[in-house]
C-alpha cells in the first residue's frame, strides 16, 4: 500500500515548526508575487519585499486581494512567471464582466494533485478503490482537480463527468465504484434515480465513501446522504482561486475541515471592519497561497463565512479546522434591518421530510415593502393533497419567521424546476438592486 499520501511529518507537525515553515514560504510567495505586474505595482511603491516580512503577523499589514483585482487584471496581470512556464488555466463562470482566471505551472499542478491525494487518503481512499467523479470536466476545478488527485493516489478513476444519471448508476454497478465525488445536490438526484430503478445502494453497489463539496450544505443534509446511501460522506472545500478542491477537508472525525496550513495561511476577518475576528468567531475566510509559483495570491478575500474550530482534533493532525461554510458574505441580505443568511433558511427547510434540497430565495420590493419569497422543491414524500400542502406551507412559514424574524412568502414547487449554474444551485436573487 502506498503510504506517501499520509505525511505525519507535515500533517501532525508541531505548531511552532508549522509556523516557521509558513513564514519561510510566505517570504517566498511575496518574492514570487512581486514578479507579477499587479503585485509589483501594488507592493513596489509601498516598499513591501520578502525581507519586510519578519513574522507571520506582518502579513496583516499587506492589502487584501479581491475578485475585482482578478477581474480588473484579466487575464494575465497576476501571472508571476514567464508564460512558457504556465501549463494550464482555469476560469470561473462569472455572470457579468470578465471571468476570473487562475494560471498554473507544472509545479502548481503537482502540489495541487498531492493535496487532493492527501485529502482522499485521509478518509481512507486507497489504490484499491474505484473513484467515480461526477463533476464537470471543463473550467470547473472539481473535474480535473479530483481526477489528478485520485490518479496520483493510484485509485482506478472513472471520469464520468456531470449528468446522465442512469449512465452514472450503470458505471457504479459495472465498475464496482467504491468512492464517488459529487456536489451534495446531485447526490440526492443519484439516490432518487436509484430508487426509481429499484436499485439499493446498500446491497446492489459497493459504494462506501462519498466526497461532497463545492456548495454549501448542512449537517442534516450530510446525515440524509449517509443514511440513504449507507456511506460515509466527507465535506470537501476549495475554490478555483486557491487552485480548486483540496484546500480543506474533513478527517474521519467529521468535525470540521482541516485546512492545509503548509499550503495556505488562514485568516478570519470581519467583512465590514476588515479586522481579525478572535479565534472561534464567524467571519470571512482570507487565504494566502504558500506554494504557488505561477500566480500566488496574498490575502485573498474568499467571501466565504466560517470560523476556526477551537481545540485539537482527536485525529492528531495539527492543521487547524474550519467549520462548514455558513454562507457567503455577499449572499447575506438585509430585509427590514435584519441580516439574513441563506443557511438560516436552509437549516429550517432541511427539517421537513416532505421537501427536497433545492430552494431559491427572492427578495423584491412590493409596494413600499421588501418581501422575501422562498421557493422550495418538494422531495420524495411528495403529496398532491391540497390541504396537506397548505398545512405544510403554513408550518414552514411559521418556522422561518421564528428564525429570520421576517415573514416570508413560501411556495412549494415541483422537483427540478429551480434554476442552476454549473450544477450548483442558485440560492438568492435580490431583485431590489435591479430596479
Ligand atoms: O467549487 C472547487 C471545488 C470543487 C471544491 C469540488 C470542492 C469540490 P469554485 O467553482 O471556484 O470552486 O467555487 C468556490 O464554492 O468559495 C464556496 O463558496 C463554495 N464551496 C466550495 N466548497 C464548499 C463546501 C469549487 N464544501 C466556492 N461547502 C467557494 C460550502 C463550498 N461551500
Amino acid at each position: 500500500m502506498d503510504e506517501r499520501y499520509f505525511q505525519p511529518e507535515i500533517e501532525t507537525m508541531g505548531r511552532h515548526d508549522l509556523e516557521a515553515l509558513q513564514l519561510r514560504r510566505l517570504k517566498e510567495s511575496i518574492g514570487a508575487a512581486l514578479r507579477s505586474p499587479f503585485y509589483r505595482t501594488r507592493y513596489g511603491g509601498a516598499g513591501i519585499t520578502p525581507d519586510s516580512i519578519r513574522t507571520l503577523d506582518d502579513l496583516r499589514r499587506l492589502p487584501f486581494t479581491t475578485k475585482d483585482d482578478l477581474r480588473g487584471n484579466y487575464p494575465f496581470g497576476l501571472v508571476a512567471v514567464p508564460m512558457d512556464r504556465v501549463v494550464r488555466l482555469h476560469s470561473s463562470s462569472g455572470t457579468t464582466g470578465n471571468p476570473t482566471v487562475i494560471c498554473h505551472s507544472r509545479h502548481d499542478l503537482d502540489c495541487w494533485a498531492n493535496r487532493v491525494a492527501r485529502c482522499l487518503y485521509m478518509v481512507g481512499v486507497r489504490d484499491t478503490d474505484v473513484f467515480q467523479n461526477t463533476s464537470g470536466y471543463g473550467m470547473f476545478t472539481g473535474g480535473l482537480g479530483f481526477q489528478y488527485g485520485a490518479e496520483r493516489l493510484g485509485a482506478l478513476t472513472v471520469p464520468a463527468a456531470a449528468g446522465n444519471t442512469v449512465r452514472q448508476i450503470k458505471f457504479i454497478r459495472d465498475f464496482g465504484t467504491t468512492v464517488i465525488h459529487a456536489i451534495p445536490s446531485y447526490v440526492f438526484r443519484l439516490y432518487e434515480v436509484m430508487r426509481e430503478s429499484g436499485i439499493s445502494p446498500q446491497t446492489d453497489t459497493r459504494l462506501r465513501t462519498l466526497v461532497i463539496g463545492a456548495e454549501p450544505h448542512t449537517e442534516a443534509q450530510r446525515r440524509k446522504i449517509e443514511e440513504s446511501l449507507g456511506v460515509k460522506a466527507y465535506n470537501s472545500f476549495g475554490m478555483s482561486e486557491m487552485s480548486g478542491p483540496g484546500v480543506a477537508f474533513e478527517c474521519p472525525e467529521q468535525d470540521g475541515l482541516h485546512i492545509w496550513e503548509d499550503s495556505y495561511i488562514v485568516e478570519i476577518i470581519d467583512p465590514q471592519t476588515l479586522e481579525p475576528v478572535p479565534d472561534g468567531g464567524i467571519g470571512e475566510l482570507v487565504l494566502t497561497t504558500l506554494d504557488r509559483e505561477a500566480m500566488p495570491l496574498i490575502r485573498y478575500r474568499t467571501r466565504d463565512l466560517t470560523r476556526i474550530l477551537p481545540g485539537e482534533c482527536p485525529c492528531g493532525r495539527t492543521h487547524r479546522r474550519i467549520d462548514r461554510i455558513k454562507g457567503r458574505s455577499d449572499d447575506m441580505f438585509i430585509v427590514k434591518g435584519v441580516n439574513i443568511f441563506p443557511m438560516q433558511i436552509e437549516k429550517i427547510l432541511m427539517q421537513f421530510r416532505e421537501l427536497g434540497t433545492d430552494y431559491l430565495i427572492t427578495v423584491d420590493t412590493v409596494g413600499n415593502n421588501d418581501e422575501v419569497m422562498v421557493e422550495v422543491e418538494l422531495g420524495d414524500l411528495f403529496t398532491d393533497d391540497y390541504s396537506q400542502l397548505q398545512r405544510l406551507t403554513r408550518e414552514i412559514t411559521r418556522q422561518l419567521k421564528d428564525e429570520i424574524l421576517v415573514t416570508p412568502k413560501v411556495k412549494l414547487v415541483d422537483r427540478g424546476t429551480l434554476p442552476k449554474t454549473d450544477g450548483k444551485a442558485i440560492r438568492v436573487k435580490d431583485l431590489r438592486n435591479n430596479r
